[in-house]
């Protein structure tokens, strides 16, 4: 009797001592997973779709500094770039959005990125229409908190977003 309780304690004490062990394998294995896909990542690929109805799929993009950014913009619709055109610019910290869309409304010519605010923007895509899709690769900007828009006249106000570059 007295050795079948010394036998059970004796078990139950490995099995404490084996569970943390356990675990701690299970946390490395997972860290070394979380580095493996750090290791990856260097280029991120983003598809990010408009639609006929004024509006962007995405609200919040995020990216890691140091990533290649693969970003394809796809318009999901069938009306035309002229009625419902979109593109996807992404301008730099503290730019003024509203300011900026409005120039852009005059700024047809130049795929609606106004002449005079170019320095303005990171990254952006040619305006396109219902069924195209058009692709650009940038660099990350330095980590922060960052705006995109669409520029095609009156779409800036519901067409944006935020896209955070983490450290
Ligand atoms: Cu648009």
């Amino acid at each position: 009797m007295k050795h079948t309780t010394l036998t059970a304690l004796f078990l139950s004490i490995i099995f404490i001592s084996c569970t943390p062990s356990e675990k701690k394998e299970t946390n490395t294995n997972d860290a070394q997973q979380a580095q493996t896909v750090t290791e990856v990542t260097e280029n991120v690929s983003i598809t990010i779709e408009g639609n006929d109805m004024m509006q962007f799929n995405l609200n919040k993009i995020e990216i890691s500094a140091g990533q290649t950014v693969t970003l394809t913009l796809k318009h999901v619709g069938q009306m035309s770039s002229v009625a419902m055109g979109h593109n996807w610019v992404l301008l730099k910290a503290g730019t003024d959005k509203a300011a900026f869309g409005m120039a852009a409304v005059s700024s047809k010519d130049s795929g609606y990125i106004p002449l005079d605010m170019k320095e303005s923007v990171i990254a952006f895509t040619p305006v396109i229409g219902g069924g195209e899709s058009a692709t650009i690769t940038f660099e990350a900007p330095a980590a922060g908190y960052y705006e995109f828009i669409c520029s095609f006249p009156g779409h800036y106000g519901i067409m944006n977003g935020s896209f955070v570059v983490l450290p």
